[in-house]
Protein backbone atom coordinates (compact mmCIF):
# COMPACT_ATOMS: atom_id res chain seq x y z
CA UNK A 1 0.00 0.00 0.00
CA UNK A 2 1.43 3.39 -1.11
CA UNK A 3 1.31 5.85 1.77
CA UNK A 4 -2.09 7.86 0.32
CA UNK A 5 -4.14 4.91 0.68
CA UNK A 6 -2.69 3.85 4.54
CA UNK A 7 -3.87 6.42 7.24
CA UNK A 8 -2.85 9.43 8.44
CA UNK A 9 -0.69 9.42 11.88
CA UNK A 10 0.75 12.43 13.26
CA UNK A 11 2.37 12.12 16.66
CA UNK A 12 4.91 14.58 18.47
CA UNK A 13 7.14 14.76 21.56
CA UNK A 14 7.94 18.22 23.91
CA UNK A 15 10.96 20.00 22.33
CA UNK A 16 13.12 20.31 25.07
CA UNK A 17 15.27 23.60 25.72
CA UNK A 18 18.71 22.69 24.85
CA UNK A 19 20.25 25.04 27.77
CA UNK A 20 21.97 21.74 29.17
CA UNK A 21 22.77 18.46 28.47
CA UNK A 22 19.84 15.57 28.32
CA UNK A 23 18.71 13.74 31.11
CA UNK A 24 17.06 10.17 31.26
CA UNK A 25 13.44 12.26 31.82
CA UNK A 26 14.13 13.43 28.10
CA UNK A 27 15.17 9.83 26.76
CA UNK A 28 11.87 8.19 28.58
CA UNK A 29 9.92 10.02 26.46
CA UNK A 30 11.66 9.78 23.48
CA UNK A 31 11.65 5.95 23.66
CA UNK A 32 7.97 5.73 24.75
CA UNK A 33 6.94 8.24 21.77
CA UNK A 34 9.13 5.93 19.27
CA UNK A 35 7.62 2.97 20.56
CA UNK A 36 4.12 4.36 19.78
CA UNK A 37 5.27 5.76 15.98
CA UNK A 38 6.98 2.45 15.55
CA UNK A 39 3.98 0.22 16.62
CA UNK A 40 1.60 2.44 14.42
CA UNK A 41 4.26 2.04 11.26
CA UNK A 42 4.04 -1.20 11.38
CA UNK A 43 0.49 -1.74 12.05
CA UNK A 44 0.00 -0.31 8.63
CA UNK A 45 -0.38 3.65 9.20
CA UNK A 46 1.86 6.61 7.65
CA UNK A 47 3.25 8.24 10.34
CA UNK A 48 5.12 11.32 10.82
CA UNK A 49 6.81 11.91 14.19
CA UNK A 50 8.45 15.05 15.12
CA UNK A 51 10.61 15.68 18.05
CA UNK A 52 13.61 18.53 18.32
CA UNK A 53 14.54 21.80 20.30
CA UNK A 54 12.72 24.76 21.81
CA UNK A 55 15.51 27.71 21.99
CA UNK A 56 14.19 31.00 22.49
CA UNK A 57 13.29 32.36 25.78
CA UNK A 58 14.82 33.96 28.87
CA UNK A 59 16.35 30.88 30.19
CA UNK A 60 18.37 30.21 27.08
CA UNK A 61 19.50 33.27 27.07
CA UNK A 62 20.40 33.51 31.04
CA UNK A 63 22.66 30.39 30.30
CA UNK A 64 24.30 31.81 27.33
CA UNK A 65 25.26 34.56 29.31
CA UNK A 66 26.46 32.67 32.54
CA UNK A 67 28.63 30.04 30.04
CA UNK A 68 29.93 33.81 28.17
CA UNK A 69 28.51 32.64 24.82
CA UNK A 70 26.24 33.76 22.43
CA UNK A 71 23.25 32.49 22.63
CA UNK A 72 22.68 31.04 19.00
CA UNK A 73 25.74 28.75 19.94
CA UNK A 74 24.55 27.56 23.03
CA UNK A 75 21.59 26.55 21.42
CA UNK A 76 23.01 24.93 18.32
CA UNK A 77 25.27 22.81 20.14
CA UNK A 78 23.26 21.92 22.31
CA UNK A 79 20.69 20.59 20.01
CA UNK A 80 22.97 18.70 18.39
CA UNK A 81 23.50 16.51 21.57
CA UNK A 82 19.93 16.06 22.11
CA UNK A 83 19.87 15.08 18.37
CA UNK A 84 22.60 12.68 18.95
CA UNK A 85 20.93 10.84 21.83
CA UNK A 86 17.90 10.26 19.60
CA UNK A 87 19.86 8.65 17.18
CA UNK A 88 22.20 6.64 19.96
CA UNK A 89 18.23 5.61 21.53
CA UNK A 90 17.48 4.57 17.65
CA UNK A 91 14.60 7.11 17.60
CA UNK A 92 12.83 7.26 14.38
CA UNK A 93 11.94 10.79 14.21
CA UNK A 94 10.38 12.09 10.42
CA UNK A 95 11.36 15.93 11.24
CA UNK A 96 13.97 16.88 13.99
CA UNK A 97 12.95 20.81 14.11
CA UNK A 98 14.44 23.59 16.10
CA UNK A 99 12.72 26.75 16.76
CA UNK A 100 15.29 29.14 15.01
CA UNK A 101 14.35 27.04 12.03
CA UNK A 102 13.93 29.87 9.36
CA UNK A 103 9.90 27.88 8.16
CA UNK A 104 9.36 28.08 12.41
CA UNK A 105 9.66 31.84 12.25
CA UNK A 106 7.22 32.30 8.91
CA UNK A 107 4.75 29.53 11.21
CA UNK A 108 4.61 31.67 14.49
CA UNK A 109 4.16 35.16 12.64
CA UNK A 110 1.06 33.64 11.12
CA UNK A 111 -0.20 32.28 14.39
CA UNK A 112 -0.05 35.08 15.66
CA UNK A 113 -1.22 37.32 13.14
CA UNK A 114 -4.34 35.40 12.97
CA UNK A 115 -4.74 35.11 17.18
CA UNK A 116 -4.75 39.03 16.29
CA UNK A 117 -6.85 39.40 13.65
CA UNK A 118 -9.70 37.61 15.56
CA UNK A 119 -9.27 39.96 18.50
CA UNK A 120 -7.65 37.99 20.73
CA UNK A 121 -4.26 40.27 21.64
CA UNK A 122 -4.28 44.00 22.97
CA UNK A 123 -1.34 45.93 24.49
CA UNK A 124 -1.51 46.41 28.31
CA UNK A 125 0.83 46.77 31.12
CA UNK A 126 1.50 43.18 33.19
CA UNK A 127 2.92 43.11 36.74
CA UNK A 128 3.26 39.52 38.19
CA UNK A 129 5.46 36.76 38.75
CA UNK A 130 7.57 34.59 36.28
CA UNK A 131 9.52 31.60 37.18
CA UNK A 132 12.70 31.96 34.55
CA UNK A 133 13.26 27.97 34.94
CA UNK A 134 9.30 27.24 34.13
CA UNK A 135 8.96 29.95 31.53
CA UNK A 136 6.07 30.64 33.14
CA UNK A 137 3.90 33.01 34.85
CA UNK A 138 2.33 32.60 37.94
CA UNK A 139 -0.10 34.31 40.72
CA UNK A 140 0.81 35.73 43.64
CA UNK A 141 -1.41 32.94 44.93
CA UNK A 142 0.54 30.64 43.06
CA UNK A 143 3.62 31.38 45.11
CA UNK A 144 5.53 30.85 48.28
CA UNK A 145 7.35 33.04 50.45
CA UNK A 146 9.83 31.74 52.12
CA UNK A 147 11.56 32.14 55.44
CA UNK A 148 14.85 33.79 53.80
CA UNK A 149 12.80 36.52 52.40
CA UNK A 150 12.67 34.74 48.64
CA UNK A 151 9.97 33.82 47.00
CA UNK A 152 9.31 30.59 44.83
CA UNK A 153 6.27 28.88 42.59
CA UNK A 154 4.47 26.38 45.11
CA UNK A 155 3.73 23.57 42.61
CA UNK A 156 7.39 23.81 40.64
CA UNK A 157 9.73 25.47 43.72
CA UNK A 158 11.27 27.03 40.76
CA UNK A 159 12.31 31.08 41.90
CA UNK A 160 10.16 33.72 40.84
CA UNK A 161 10.81 37.81 40.14
CA UNK A 162 8.63 40.35 40.03
CA UNK A 163 8.11 41.48 36.59
CA UNK A 164 6.51 44.68 35.18
CA UNK A 165 6.29 45.57 31.28
CA UNK A 166 4.02 46.65 28.42
CA UNK A 167 3.19 43.42 26.99
CA UNK A 168 0.86 42.25 24.39
CA UNK A 169 -1.96 39.82 25.97
CA UNK A 170 -4.21 36.94 24.85
CA UNK A 171 -7.94 36.83 25.83
CA UNK A 172 -7.56 33.70 27.35
CA UNK A 173 -10.01 34.54 29.77
CA UNK A 174 -12.54 34.10 26.86
CA UNK A 175 -11.96 30.62 26.37
CA UNK A 176 -13.25 28.96 29.41
CA UNK A 177 -16.51 27.77 28.04
CA UNK A 178 -15.00 26.77 24.47
CA UNK A 179 -12.28 24.72 26.58
CA UNK A 180 -14.75 23.27 28.82
CA UNK A 181 -17.01 22.00 26.23
CA UNK A 182 -14.13 21.15 24.49
CA UNK A 183 -13.19 18.65 27.74
CA UNK A 184 -16.92 17.38 27.57
CA UNK A 185 -17.38 16.55 23.74
CA UNK A 186 -14.11 14.72 23.85
CA UNK A 187 -12.73 12.95 27.10
CA UNK A 188 -10.15 11.26 25.49
CA UNK A 189 -8.52 14.89 24.83
CA UNK A 190 -6.68 14.79 28.00
CA UNK A 191 -5.20 11.41 29.41
CA UNK A 192 -4.27 10.11 31.85
CA UNK A 193 -7.69 10.62 33.90
CA UNK A 194 -5.91 12.39 36.83
CA UNK A 195 -4.41 15.19 34.29
CA UNK A 196 -7.93 15.37 32.56
CA UNK A 197 -9.48 15.73 36.32
CA UNK A 198 -7.07 18.50 37.25
CA UNK A 199 -7.45 20.48 33.84
CA UNK A 200 -10.97 20.42 34.19
CA UNK A 201 -10.94 21.53 37.49
CA UNK A 202 -8.51 24.44 36.74
CA UNK A 203 -10.15 25.81 33.81
CA UNK A 204 -13.65 25.84 35.84
CA UNK A 205 -11.71 28.36 38.63
CA UNK A 206 -11.47 30.61 35.73
CA UNK A 207 -9.10 32.11 33.42
CA UNK A 208 -6.56 34.59 33.33
CA UNK A 209 -5.72 36.49 30.36
CA UNK A 210 -1.82 35.52 29.54
CA UNK A 211 1.06 37.82 28.50
CA UNK A 212 2.15 36.35 25.26
CA UNK A 213 5.32 38.98 24.40
CA UNK A 214 8.10 40.41 26.30
CA UNK A 215 10.42 43.44 26.15
CA UNK A 216 12.90 43.34 28.45
CA UNK A 217 15.35 40.87 26.19
CA UNK A 218 14.96 39.83 22.18
CA UNK A 219 16.04 35.92 22.24
CA UNK A 220 12.90 35.29 20.61
CA UNK A 221 11.05 35.66 17.68
CA UNK A 222 10.01 39.29 17.07
CA UNK A 223 6.27 40.58 17.20
CA UNK A 224 5.16 41.26 14.12
CA UNK A 225 5.35 45.11 13.13
CA UNK A 226 6.40 45.51 17.02
CA UNK A 227 10.15 44.53 16.91
CA UNK A 228 10.57 45.97 20.38
CA UNK A 229 8.57 42.81 21.46
CA UNK A 230 9.80 39.03 21.26
CA UNK A 231 6.69 36.02 21.55
CA UNK A 232 6.63 34.37 25.07
CA UNK A 233 8.59 31.40 24.12
CA UNK A 234 5.46 29.44 24.81
CA UNK A 235 3.57 30.86 22.16
CA UNK A 236 6.46 30.01 19.99
CA UNK A 237 7.43 27.28 21.02
CA UNK A 238 3.57 25.09 20.93
CA UNK A 239 3.51 26.66 17.61
CA UNK A 240 6.38 23.62 16.28
CA UNK A 241 3.81 21.35 15.78
CA UNK A 242 2.21 23.25 13.20
CA UNK A 243 5.51 24.01 11.76
CA UNK A 244 6.14 20.56 11.02
CA UNK A 245 3.22 19.98 8.72
CA UNK A 246 3.49 23.01 6.62
CA UNK A 247 1.65 25.81 8.01
CA UNK A 248 1.30 28.58 7.44
CA UNK A 249 0.54 26.77 3.98
CA UNK A 250 -3.05 25.06 5.14
CA UNK A 251 -3.50 23.69 1.61
CA UNK A 252 -0.32 22.15 1.64
CA UNK A 253 0.19 18.08 1.45
CA UNK A 254 1.39 17.97 4.72
CA UNK A 255 -0.90 20.44 6.45
CA UNK A 256 -3.93 18.57 4.78
CA UNK A 257 -2.68 14.94 5.68
CA UNK A 258 -1.55 15.57 9.23
CA UNK A 259 -3.54 18.00 10.98
CA UNK A 260 -4.67 18.07 13.34
CA UNK A 261 -1.88 15.78 15.16
CA UNK A 262 -3.38 12.32 16.58
CA UNK A 263 -1.13 12.65 19.52
CA UNK A 264 1.07 15.17 21.50
CA UNK A 265 3.58 12.87 24.39
CA UNK A 266 4.73 15.22 26.77
CA UNK A 267 5.64 15.45 30.30
CA UNK A 268 2.89 15.72 33.48
CA UNK A 269 5.03 19.03 34.45
CA UNK A 270 3.89 20.81 30.92
CA UNK A 271 -0.25 19.77 30.86
CA UNK A 272 -1.81 23.28 31.23
CA UNK A 273 0.57 24.69 28.15
CA UNK A 274 -0.83 21.90 25.73
CA UNK A 275 -4.52 21.37 27.27
CA UNK A 276 -5.11 25.03 28.12
CA UNK A 277 -3.15 27.61 25.77
CA UNK A 278 -2.49 25.39 23.18
CA UNK A 279 -6.05 24.42 22.58
CA UNK A 280 -7.20 28.43 22.87
CA UNK A 281 -4.35 29.59 20.34
CA UNK A 282 -6.01 26.99 18.06
CA UNK A 283 -9.48 27.82 18.09
CA UNK A 284 -8.49 31.59 18.21
CA UNK A 285 -6.49 31.01 15.06
CA UNK A 286 -9.35 29.29 13.16
CA UNK A 287 -7.60 26.24 13.24
CA UNK A 288 -8.26 22.30 14.99
CA UNK A 289 -7.25 21.59 18.49
CA UNK A 290 -4.73 18.24 18.58
CA UNK A 291 -6.65 14.89 18.92
CA UNK A 292 -4.92 14.54 22.35
CA UNK A 293 -2.65 14.94 24.87
CA UNK A 294 -0.83 12.67 26.89
CA UNK A 295 1.32 13.30 30.29
CA UNK A 296 3.16 10.95 30.68
CA UNK A 297 5.04 10.96 34.44
CA UNK A 298 7.98 11.79 35.77
CA UNK A 299 11.21 9.40 36.43
CA UNK A 300 13.05 9.59 39.43
CA UNK A 301 16.60 8.02 40.86
CA UNK A 302 15.45 5.32 43.42
CA UNK A 303 12.53 7.36 44.28
CA UNK A 304 14.28 10.70 44.30
CA UNK A 305 14.19 14.04 42.08
CA UNK A 306 17.46 13.78 40.07
CA UNK A 307 19.69 17.25 40.28
CA UNK A 308 22.77 18.52 39.99
CA UNK A 309 23.17 19.51 43.75
CA UNK A 310 22.49 15.70 45.01
CA UNK A 311 24.57 14.24 42.28
CA UNK A 312 22.36 11.82 41.61
CA UNK A 313 21.70 12.52 37.76
CA UNK A 314 21.72 9.70 35.16
CA UNK A 315 23.52 10.22 31.86
CA UNK A 316 20.92 8.28 29.40
CA UNK A 317 23.97 7.78 27.43
CA UNK A 318 26.18 5.93 30.30
CA UNK A 319 23.30 3.50 30.62
CA UNK A 320 22.45 2.57 27.35
CA UNK A 321 26.36 1.86 27.39
CA UNK A 322 26.30 -0.36 30.67
CA UNK A 323 22.79 -2.26 30.38
CA UNK A 324 22.46 -1.71 26.28
CA UNK A 325 19.36 0.24 24.07
CA UNK A 326 17.26 -2.38 23.69
CA UNK A 327 17.44 -3.54 27.38
CA UNK A 328 17.06 0.03 28.81
CA UNK A 329 14.15 0.40 25.87
CA UNK A 330 12.16 -2.62 27.51
CA UNK A 331 13.20 -1.57 30.89
CA UNK A 332 11.23 1.94 30.74
CA UNK A 333 8.41 0.62 29.00
CA UNK A 334 7.63 -2.67 30.86
CA UNK A 335 8.68 -1.38 34.28
CA UNK A 336 6.60 2.08 34.40
CA UNK A 337 3.15 2.44 34.29
CA UNK A 338 3.02 5.04 31.56
CA UNK A 339 1.25 7.98 32.95
CA UNK A 340 2.39 7.81 36.03
CA UNK A 341 5.91 8.53 38.20
CA UNK A 342 8.34 5.61 37.70
CA UNK A 343 11.40 4.95 39.51
CA UNK A 344 15.09 4.26 37.74
CA UNK A 345 17.54 1.91 39.60
CA UNK A 346 20.90 -0.20 39.28
CA UNK A 347 18.60 -3.40 40.80
CA UNK A 348 15.44 -2.68 38.99
CA UNK A 349 17.06 -2.76 35.57
CA UNK A 350 19.34 -5.72 36.26
CA UNK A 351 16.72 -7.79 37.45
CA UNK A 352 14.30 -7.08 34.47
CA UNK A 353 17.01 -7.65 31.76
CA UNK A 354 18.25 -11.39 33.76
CA UNK A 355 14.54 -12.16 34.47
CA UNK A 356 12.38 -11.17 31.75
CA UNK A 357 14.70 -10.99 28.82
CA UNK A 358 17.34 -13.50 29.42
CA UNK A 359 15.27 -16.14 30.93
CA UNK A 360 11.80 -15.76 30.02
CA UNK A 361 12.50 -14.88 26.37
CA UNK A 362 16.20 -15.31 25.62
CA UNK A 363 16.21 -18.58 26.60
CA UNK A 364 13.37 -19.84 24.92
CA UNK A 365 14.46 -18.94 21.76
CA UNK A 366 18.23 -20.19 22.06
CA UNK A 367 16.59 -23.61 23.65
CA UNK A 368 14.29 -23.59 20.74
CA UNK A 369 16.45 -22.66 17.78
CA UNK A 370 19.31 -25.37 19.01
CA UNK A 371 17.19 -28.35 18.84
CA UNK A 372 16.45 -27.26 15.87
CA UNK A 373 19.29 -26.88 14.31
CA UNK A 374 20.62 -30.07 15.76
CA UNK A 375 17.36 -32.37 15.27
CA UNK A 376 15.54 -30.92 12.97
CA UNK A 377 18.05 -30.29 9.55
CA UNK A 378 18.67 -26.26 10.72
CA UNK A 379 15.39 -25.89 9.08
CA UNK A 380 11.63 -24.80 9.92
CA UNK A 381 10.42 -28.08 11.49
CA UNK A 382 7.03 -29.85 9.86
CA UNK A 383 4.68 -30.09 12.52
CA UNK A 384 2.54 -33.30 12.62
CA UNK A 385 -1.36 -32.94 13.85
CA UNK A 386 -1.83 -30.34 16.30
CA UNK A 387 -2.90 -31.37 20.39
CA UNK A 388 -5.54 -29.43 22.49
CA UNK A 389 -2.32 -28.06 23.87
CA UNK A 390 -0.39 -27.08 20.88
CA UNK A 391 -3.69 -25.69 19.77
CA UNK A 392 -4.44 -23.23 23.28
CA UNK A 393 -0.70 -22.45 22.89
CA UNK A 394 -0.91 -20.68 19.11
CA UNK A 395 -4.25 -19.24 20.12
CA UNK A 396 -3.06 -17.30 22.92
CA UNK A 397 -0.05 -16.01 20.94
CA UNK A 398 -2.16 -14.88 17.82
CA UNK A 399 -4.65 -13.00 20.17
CA UNK A 400 -1.92 -10.34 20.78
CA UNK A 401 -1.71 -8.20 18.50
CA UNK A 402 -5.45 -7.46 19.21
CA UNK A 403 -4.36 -6.42 22.81
CA UNK A 404 -1.49 -4.97 22.30
CA UNK A 405 -3.32 -2.56 19.69
CA UNK A 406 -5.74 -1.49 22.38
CA UNK A 407 -3.16 -0.99 25.24
CA UNK A 408 -1.02 1.16 22.54
CA UNK A 409 -4.34 3.23 21.93
CA UNK A 410 -4.23 4.22 24.89
CA UNK A 411 -0.83 4.94 25.50
CA UNK A 412 -0.96 1.52 28.05
CA UNK A 413 2.69 0.16 26.44
CA UNK A 414 3.34 -1.69 29.91
CA UNK A 415 -0.20 -3.62 30.04
CA UNK A 416 0.97 -4.86 25.95
CA UNK A 417 4.19 -5.94 27.19
CA UNK A 418 2.78 -7.66 30.57
CA UNK A 419 0.34 -9.60 28.17
CA UNK A 420 3.19 -10.50 25.72
CA UNK A 421 5.35 -11.62 28.86
CA UNK A 422 2.36 -13.27 30.05
CA UNK A 423 2.12 -15.41 26.90
CA UNK A 424 5.90 -15.86 27.01
CA UNK A 425 5.49 -17.07 30.39
CA UNK A 426 2.72 -19.80 28.99
CA UNK A 427 5.15 -20.49 26.06
CA UNK A 428 7.83 -21.68 28.99
CA UNK A 429 5.50 -24.26 30.76
CA UNK A 430 4.49 -25.33 27.39
CA UNK A 431 8.20 -26.01 26.71
CA UNK A 432 8.58 -27.69 30.22
CA UNK A 433 5.59 -29.62 30.31
CA UNK A 434 6.19 -30.87 25.87
CA UNK A 435 9.97 -32.10 26.95
CA UNK A 436 11.01 -32.11 23.51
CA UNK A 437 14.32 -33.16 24.85
CA UNK A 438 12.75 -36.45 25.95
CA UNK A 439 11.24 -36.55 22.52
CA UNK A 440 14.68 -36.08 20.96
CA UNK A 441 16.31 -38.68 23.25
CA UNK A 442 13.76 -41.87 22.91
CA UNK A 443 14.41 -41.43 19.08
CA UNK A 444 11.30 -43.51 18.10
CA UNK A 445 9.52 -41.82 14.69
CA UNK A 446 6.46 -40.63 16.47
CA UNK A 447 8.19 -38.94 18.89
CA UNK A 448 10.64 -37.73 16.36
CA UNK A 449 7.77 -36.14 14.68
CA UNK A 450 6.33 -34.75 18.00
CA UNK A 451 9.23 -33.16 18.32
CA UNK A 452 8.93 -31.84 15.45
CA UNK A 453 5.46 -30.20 16.56
CA UNK A 454 6.76 -28.75 19.67
CA UNK A 455 9.11 -26.97 18.22
CA UNK A 456 7.32 -25.82 15.59
CA UNK A 457 4.90 -24.22 17.91
CA UNK A 458 7.72 -23.29 20.06
CA UNK A 459 9.08 -21.13 17.35
CA UNK A 460 5.74 -19.73 16.22
CA UNK A 461 5.51 -18.23 19.55
CA UNK A 462 8.60 -16.55 19.00
CA UNK A 463 7.84 -15.55 15.98
CA UNK A 464 4.77 -13.39 17.08
CA UNK A 465 6.43 -12.50 20.00
CA UNK A 466 9.50 -10.92 17.98
CA UNK A 467 7.16 -8.94 15.36
CA UNK A 468 5.04 -7.61 18.46
CA UNK A 469 8.01 -6.47 20.38
CA UNK A 470 9.93 -4.47 17.34
CA UNK A 471 8.46 -1.25 18.73
CA UNK A 472 9.76 -1.35 21.85
CA UNK A 473 13.40 -3.34 20.70
CA UNK A 474 13.56 -2.89 17.08
CA UNK A 475 17.41 -4.17 17.53
CA UNK A 476 16.78 -7.58 19.25
CA UNK A 477 13.54 -8.14 17.68
CA UNK A 478 15.24 -8.06 14.40
CA UNK A 479 18.18 -10.35 15.26
CA UNK A 480 15.27 -12.66 16.11
CA UNK A 481 13.20 -12.19 13.13
CA UNK A 482 16.59 -12.93 11.23
CA UNK A 483 17.41 -16.15 13.20
CA UNK A 484 13.82 -17.43 11.94
CA UNK A 485 14.99 -16.47 8.55
CA UNK A 486 11.55 -14.15 8.28
CA UNK A 487 11.05 -11.27 5.59
CA UNK A 488 7.47 -9.85 6.27
CA UNK A 489 7.81 -7.87 9.45
CA UNK A 490 4.72 -5.59 9.63
CA UNK A 491 1.81 -6.58 11.85
CA UNK A 492 -0.18 -7.77 9.13
CA UNK A 493 2.41 -10.72 8.68
CA UNK A 494 1.26 -12.21 12.01
CA UNK A 495 -1.34 -13.86 10.09
CA UNK A 496 1.30 -15.59 8.42
CA UNK A 497 2.50 -18.99 10.11
CA UNK A 498 6.08 -20.04 9.40
CA UNK A 499 6.69 -22.04 6.05
CA UNK A 500 8.29 -25.43 7.01
CA UNK A 501 11.56 -26.46 5.53
CA UNK A 502 13.11 -23.00 5.49
CA UNK A 503 16.34 -23.01 6.13
CA UNK A 504 17.94 -21.47 9.52
CA UNK A 505 20.75 -20.01 10.53
CA UNK A 506 23.03 -20.82 13.31
CA UNK A 507 21.20 -19.80 16.20
CA UNK A 508 23.02 -16.90 18.09
CA UNK A 509 22.37 -15.21 21.45
CA UNK A 510 20.42 -12.36 22.06
CA UNK A 511 19.55 -11.41 25.33
CA UNK A 512 22.78 -11.75 27.01
CA UNK A 513 22.44 -12.31 31.20
CA UNK A 514 23.72 -8.81 33.35
CA UNK A 515 26.74 -9.91 35.30
CA UNK A 516 27.96 -7.73 38.03
CA UNK A 517 31.90 -6.32 37.25
CA UNK A 518 33.77 -7.34 39.99
CA UNK A 519 35.59 -4.57 41.27
O1 LIG B 1 9.36 21.66 29.11
N1 LIG B 1 11.01 12.54 33.89
O2 LIG B 1 11.35 21.42 27.96
P1 LIG B 1 12.17 20.51 29.02
C1 LIG B 1 10.25 12.47 32.78
N2 LIG B 1 10.68 23.27 26.23
N3 LIG B 1 10.08 13.49 31.92
C2 LIG B 1 10.68 14.65 32.19
C3 LIG B 1 11.50 14.81 33.34
C4 LIG B 1 11.66 13.68 34.21
N4 LIG B 1 12.41 13.70 35.30
N5 LIG B 1 11.96 16.09 33.33
C5 LIG B 1 11.45 16.69 32.21
C6 LIG B 1 10.10 21.92 28.17
N6 LIG B 1 10.68 15.83 31.53
C7 LIG B 1 9.58 22.81 27.03
C8 LIG B 1 8.58 22.01 26.21
S1 LIG B 1 6.87 21.73 24.16
C9 LIG B 1 6.12 22.77 23.05
C10 LIG B 1 7.98 22.75 25.05
C11 LIG B 1 9.95 16.08 30.26
O3 LIG B 1 13.50 20.30 28.36
C12 LIG B 1 9.09 17.33 30.33
O4 LIG B 1 7.90 17.07 31.00
O5 LIG B 1 12.13 21.12 30.36
C13 LIG B 1 8.90 17.63 28.84
O6 LIG B 1 7.85 16.85 28.30
C14 LIG B 1 10.23 17.19 28.24
O7 LIG B 1 10.87 16.36 29.23
C15 LIG B 1 11.14 18.37 27.90
O8 LIG B 1 11.35 19.15 29.07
Amino acid sequence: MNAAERPAFYLTTAIAYPNGAPHIGHAYEYISADAIARFKRLDGYDVFFMTGTDEHGQKMQQTAQAEGIPVAELAARNSDVFEALDKKLDISFDRFIRTTDADHEVSSVAIWERMLANGDIYLDNYSGWYSVRDEAFYTEEETTLRADGSRVSTTTNTPVTWTEESNYFFRLSAYQDRLLALYDERPEFIAPASARNEIVNYVKAGLKDLSVSRTTFDWGIPVPGHPDHVMYVWVDALTNYLTGVGFPDTESAAYQRFWPANLHIIGKDITRFHTVYWPAFLISAGLEPPQRVFAHGFLYNKGEKMSKSVGNVVDPLAIVDEYGLDQVRFFMLREISYGQDGSYSHEAIVARVNADLANEFGNLVQRSLKMVARDCGAAIPTPGQFTAEDQAMLDRAAELLDRCRTEFDAQQMHLALEAIWLTLGEANRYFSAQAPWTLAKSGTPEDLAREATVLYVTLEVVRIVALLVQPVMPGSASKILDLLAQQGRTFADIGTPLVPGVALPEPQAVFPRYIEPKN
